[in-house]
């Protein structure tokens, strides 16, 4: 809900497009920054706070894994994997309702406000009902999402996943694979309904996304591009797609194609700035390099990825040609934005034995520069721009200046401190589309939001 009347925030320090400025207002209207002053006094009325920086965009979430966060971690009888984990994923979502799926979102929209994510790219495939048939309404389950968005006041980029397949060359889908499937008509419905869905929202985005190159076919995937809208023009959504995550999809994509899953993609599809290539782990250097030239996002999720036992990101080879990344959340095992891009830095440490490795010469800061990176990948992907800038939505969060790990620190040091040391326990406010929607780093409707999602776990799993 925004506001009609002007009203300003006052920031000792803000983190602005062109970098830090004391003594800042930010002037709202209608959720949008109208204005900015640098340098200026304090006045009447104005809501004062230490340190504002922008909040981020989560380019990758499945809201409903939220609920089973924990409990794919105990060994089975054979090797535990990412298609193990997968099955106990598959068995989760088994007899999940719309209404469970609000309620397990909500959460996980919540948390991510909390932690200063401000928008997130919902990677949809869970249609159908329990049975796999089509409900009455086939995007009752978009609708859904959109409800948890509304309630929690997260923005919403709302990707409807399309997926046919079990595996490269067309292989039939399995029985757990039964609520996600559609063929290219019904795929048109959902897309219709979905756009219904997210009609009350405030800026919310529509795009699509092949669910992975294991899950469609080539002529699937180019019809998909030309539903997407074509090249740049007006209502042309982002297009994500989940690529190289784990070696055997690799391995499978060259026994099916005799190309890598990367090379495959940028060869079959226009692969260009609004694509966000999730994942893309498994690359040579010349993939790493083609994606970074064809301008996509790469879209890196370091908790989920490494929870699942993915691999690492090539940052080395992708940044030195300049590519652009943003972050996601993926699984919601644990939902912090700080978090992932620490772990995004310390992954790059442990494999390169280097330190600062994200960082470079013009933001020597390594939390300032993945924080930045992660801001500008982040609106590339979910096709809302996001920064304190003139004109944009106004989604920010402020830093708690008491707590302990950002105590005698100023500008960069703050975001180092947040990044490496405090994590989402250093967030105080935060605002969405100039709504405030956390205060003392906690949401409003809390409360709420976790007594229905823990009656919600009660009759799901207990
Ligand atoms: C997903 N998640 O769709 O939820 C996938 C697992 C798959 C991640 N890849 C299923 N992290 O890729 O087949
Ligand atoms: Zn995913």
């Amino acid at each position: 809900m925004s506001d009609l009347s002007p009203r300003a925030i006052f920031a000792d320090l803000a983190l602005l497009e062109d970098g830090w400025a004391a003594d800042v207002r930010i002037i709202l209207r209608q959720g949008r920054i109208s204005g900015i002053e640098r340098d200026t006094a304090v006045r009447a009325g104005d809501e004062r706070h230490g340190c504002v920086i922008p909040a981020l965009g989560n380019l990758h979430s499945h809201a409903f894994q939220r609920g089973m966060a924990g409990l794919a971690e105990r060994r089975g009888h054979s090797d535990d994997s990412f298609w193990t984990w997968r099955e106990v994923m598959y068995r989760f979502l088994d007899r999940m309702t719309p209404d469970d799926l609000h309620a397990v979102a909500a959460m996980a929209y919540l948390e991510m406000l909390e932690s200063g994510f401000a928008r997130v790219g919902e990677f949809h495939y869970l249609h159908h009902a329990p049975d796999g048939r089509a409900y009455a309404d086939p995007a009752e389950m978009s609708v859904a999402i959109a409800r948890a968005a509304a309630e929690t006041g997260i923005g919403l980029t709302l990707l409807p996943v399309f997926y046919a397949h079990s595996g490269f060359g067309a292989l039939p889908p399995s029985e757990g694979q039964r609520r996600f499937l559609h063929d290219l008509d019904g795929f048109a419905r959902l897309l219709e309904g979905a756009g219904g869905a997210l009609a009350g929202l405030d800026e919310a985005v529509l795009g699509l996304a092949p669910h992975s190159l294991r899950a469609v076919s080539p002529e699937q995937l180019a019809a998909l591009e030309s539903m997407a809208g074509a090249g740049a023009g007006a209502g042309a959504g982002p297009i994500h797609i989940h690529i190289a995550e784990q070696v055997r999809e690799v391995e499978d994509c060259l026994a099916w194609s005799g190309r890598r899953p990367v090379e495959w993609l940028l060869d079959h599809a226009a692969v260009d700035r609004r694509w966000c290539l999730v994942h893309a782990t498994h690359m040579t250097q010349g993939e790493a390099r083609a994606v970074a030239r064809s301008g996509a996002v790469a879209g890196l999720c370091p908790i989920t990825e490494a929870n699942l036992g993915d691999g690492l990101f090539p940052a080395g080879e992708f940044l030195a040609e300049g590519g652009v990344y943003g972050i996601g959340s993926d699984s919601n095992v644990l939902i912090d934005a700080a978090e992932e891009l620490r772990l995004l830095e310390y992954g790059q440490r442990l494999t390169r034995r280097g330190r600062n490795l994200l960082a470079d010469a013009a933001t020597p800061s390594t939390g300032e520069a993945v924080w930045r990176r992660a801001l500008d990948g982040g609106g590339q992907a979910l096709g809302a721009k996001g920064g304190l800038s003139i004109g944009l939505a106004f989604d920010a969060l402020s830093l708690d200046l008491g707590h302990p790990s950002l105590a005698a620190r100023g500008a960069d040091r703050l975001l180092d401190g947040l990044v490496f040391a405090a994590g989402r326990s250093a967030v105080d406010c935060v605002w969405r589309f100039g709504a405030q929607v956390v205060s003392g780093g906690r949401h409003h409707a809390r409360d709420g939001v976790v007594r229905r999602y823990t009656e919600t776990l009660n009759r799901l799993i207990g």
